[in-house]
C-alpha cells in the first residue's frame, strides 16, 4: 500500500467505472433498471417540509457494468462435481439467499499499485478486432514502450484494447466478442502473482479465445483455480490520454453478503 502511495505525484483521479445505467451492453439475458416510483418518495416532515427520494433497483447487480467478478461468479467441472476456488463444490458454494463460500462481502479493500497496458497505442488503430488474442510479445513490447517494470506481487493489470469505445454506440458489436488476453498471458500474470486483472472490455479476456473449445478460459485460470480477480468494462482512455502507466489503484468491493462480483467504480490516481 505504501508503496502504491509514492506512485502518486500529481494527486490527479482518475474515474475508471462507467455509468451504471439501463442501455449499457450486458451479457446473455442480464438486465439493469432503476425506477423511483412516484416521487418525491416520502414526506414532508416538520416546519420546512423535507422531502425525500428512495430508488428501487434490480439487475444481476454483481455482473452488470464495470463489475468486479467475485471468487465464486466462476466454477468448472472437475470429474462429477462443479469447482470453485479452494476446491469448494457446488454443494458448499451455492445457497438461494446468496453464496455460501466466496461471497464478495470477504473481499477487503485494494490499495495497491496499478498498471495500464496500452495494447491498442501499441499495435495501433482505433480499436483492437474481436477475438485478438493479446500476445506476450505484446505485452513485452508495450511495457518496454512504456518505460515500465514487469507487474509484480499484489498489482492489478488493466487491459486497454478500445473496444470500451462500442460502449451504447454498438452494443451489439459490443457483445459479440472482445479482444484481449489468452491463457498464455494469463498464466504469465499468475506466475506475477497479480492480485487482480481487468481492463476495457466485458470479459478481460479474447472472446472467442485462443481454444474455442474452452470459452471464458483466463476467467477460469484466473479466479477458479489461482485466486486473481477481475475487474471488466474499465475506461482507460484518459489514463491512456495523459500516457499514465503506473498508479495507485483502489477499489472498494460492495460488501453484499453472498453476490459474485460487485458493481463500482475503480479510481486510478497519478
Ligand atoms: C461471464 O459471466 C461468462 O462473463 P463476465 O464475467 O464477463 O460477465
Amino acid at each position: 500500500m505504501l508503496e502504491a502511495a509514492r506512485l502518486i505525484k500529481r494527486g490527479t483521479i482518475y474515474r475508471l467505472g462507467m455509468v451504471l445505467e439501463a442501455g449499457i451492453p450486458l451479457f446473455g439475458a442480464r438486465h439493469v433498471s432503476l425506477t423511483i416510483p412516484g416521487g418525491p418518495t416520502g414526506g414532508p416532515f416538520g416546519k420546512h417540509q423535507l422531502h425525500y427520494n428512495d430508488e428501487m433497483f434490480s439487475g444481476e447487480i454483481g455482473q452488470v457494468g464495470s463489475q468486479f467478478d467475485g471468487l465464486g461468479h466462476i466454477a468448472i467441472k472437475v470429474g462429477n462435481d462443479i469447482r470453485y476456488y479452494n476446491g469448494f463444490t457446488q454443494a458448499q458454494v451455492g445457497g438461494p439467499y446468496g453464496l455460501q463460500k466466496l461471497g464478495i462481502h470477504n473481499v477487503k479493500p485494494f490499495f495497491t499499485r496499478g498498471i495500464l497496458l496500452d495494447v491498442l497505442s501499441y499495435k495501433g488503430g482505433d480499436r483492437l478486432p474481436i477475438g485478438y488474442v493479446v500476445t506476450m510479445d505484446d505485452v513485452m513490447q508495450t511495457l518496454r514502450r512504456q518505460g515500465i517494470h514487469e507487474p509484480g506481487e499484489g498489482d492489478v493489470v488493466l487491459f486497454r484494447t478500445g473496444h470500451i469505445k462500442l460502449w451504447k454506440k454498438d452494443n451489439v458489436e459490443f457483445n459479440k466478442g472482445e479482444p484481449g488476453p489468452g491463457a498464455t498471458v494469463a498464466k504469465w500474470l499468475v506466475e506475477k502473482k497479480i492480485a487482480c486483472v481487468g481492463g476495457d472490455s466485458w470479459a478481460t479476456e479474447a472472446v472467442p479465445g485462443e481454444d474455442q473449445d474452452r470459452p471464458f478460459e483466463c476467467h477460469a485460470i484466473w479466479m477458479t483455480t489461482n485466486g486473481i480477480y477481475n475487474i471488466e468494462n474499465q475506461y482507460l482512455e484518459d489514463l491512456a490520454q495523459d500516457k499514465v502507466y503506473e498508479f495507485a489503484w483502489s477499489f472498494t468491493p460492495l460488501p453484499l453478503k453472498g453476490a459474485t462480483g460487485s458493481p463500482g467504480n475503480s479510481v486510478a490516481i497519478a
